[in-house]
């Protein structure tokens, strides 16, 4: 399992490197917590939010999604991840600060409940409300041992102070959703002429 993890993640901060340059250069930004690790979930088990409860920095703001806690299943990093389904689907949102005009970078691990039917699992990313990304996920074969985790990402352009990033499910009954980990941004410049 730990084997598994560091492979994952060491593929994940590779293509990160090759798809965006200038990460190493770039401002920070603060999106907080986007590995899903605190609250600590109890171990090998789970915690259901619904909607109106704070999952960390992240809010739970529709239906209700699962915070996977240590050991229960492999997580993208570190040990905790988040199933958007809870007892259905559900959405979790997070804002942060941005600057107006600018291009931002959202990256995250992607993979999908494989308990229960296994098939597609389906999901959106949101920027600021507004559909960025459709997701989806095909779990079978997959085991909580080998979540199968994929890297996608999305550009913006922020419109304002600052951005809400929402991750969605639409995997539409059932407890058995799309899993995200590992979100994070990536604000670039990777060319010589940028002003910063
Ligand atoms: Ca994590």
């Amino acid at each position: 399992m730990v084997v598994l993890r560091a492979s994952v993640t060491t593929i994940a901060a590779a293509g990160l490197l090759a798809l965006l340059p200038g990460t190493a250069t770039a401002a920070p930004v603060a999106l907080d917590d986007g590995s899903f690790e605190y609250p600590a979930a109890p171990a090998n088990s789970f915690t259901t939010l619904t909607a109106g409860q704070p999952l960390g920095p992240w809010a739970v703001d529709s239906g209700s999604v699962d915070l996977i806690g240590s050991g229960f299943w492999q997580a993208a990093d570190r040990a905790q991840s988040v199933d958007l389904n809870g007892t259905g689907p559900g959405k979790v949102s997070q804002t942060f600060a941005t600057t107006a005009g600018r291009t931002y970078t959202i990256s995250y691990s992607l993979a999908g409940n494989p308990g229960g039917t296994q098939g597609v699992k389906t999901g959106e990313v949101l920027i600021d409300g507004q559909n960025f990304q459709n997701f989806s996920f095909d779990t079978t074969g997959k085991t909580f041992a080998k979540m199968g985790y994929v890297g996608r990402q999305l550009t913006f352009v922020a419109t304002g102070s600052s951005t809400t990033l929402s991750f969605a499910s639409t995997t539409a009954a059932g407890a058995y959703g799309p899993v995200i980990d590992n979100v994070s941004v990536g604000s670039c410049c990777s060319c010589s002429s940028c002003s910063g």
